[in-house]
């Protein structure tokens, strides 16, 4: 990791009920046929909360109440020196019921019943601690595709 790296700050918001999470799967662009929570890119002056609720909103018409952080997450692809920084929240109440847009098909899964041989690589590595409600900071090295070739991940109280 350079520090002087170019950076993109992303969002990623992930809602939860009882004991299901709700997840959408991909339908174009970065991540296509993942399933993956809902978030996308800062807009120019936006804050990453205003742009973690205007994500949701525009990929899954739905309205964000109650969310906490629990997770920033780094991405690094070898040979590229551009980082994803991804900001993680996990979303307690929205309004309305999700609905299918141009970017992302909603649904619901059970805690024991998580995609995740249909999820980014890195996500069961932290998922139980965004399961747990556990706070932490994570890196992850990729080979070009999809495998990992080094990460971190350490619980932390600030961000
Ligand atoms: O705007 P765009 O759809 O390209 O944003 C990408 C979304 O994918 C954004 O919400 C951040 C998220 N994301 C990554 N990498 C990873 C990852 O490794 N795992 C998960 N679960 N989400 C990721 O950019």
């Amino acid at each position: 990791m350079d520090s002087k790296s170019p950076k993109k700050i992303l969002t990623l918001c992930i809602a939860v009920d009882d004991n299901r999470v709700l997840l959408g799967m991909k339908k174009r662009g970065f991540g296509v046929g993942r399933w993956n929570g809902f978030g996308g890119k800062l807009a120019p002056g936006e804050t990453v909360e205003q742009a973690a609720r205007r994500e949701m909103l525009e990929e899954a018409g739905v309205t964000i109440g109650k969310m906490e952080k629990l997770g920033l997450i780094e991405f690094e692809w070898q040979g590229n020196p551009e980082i994803h920084e991804v900001h993680l929240f996990k979303v307690h109440s929205f309004a309305d019921n999700p609905i299918e847009t141009e970017e992302m098909k909603p649904q619901w899964f059970g805690f024991d019943e998580i995609p995740f041989h249909s999820m980014w690589a890195d996500d069961p590595l932290w998922f139980p601690l965004f399961l747990d409600n556990r706070t932490f900071k994570a890196y992850f090295l990729f080979a070009p595709g999809d495998r990992i070739l080094d990460y971190t991940l350490t619980e932390t109280d600030t961000f």
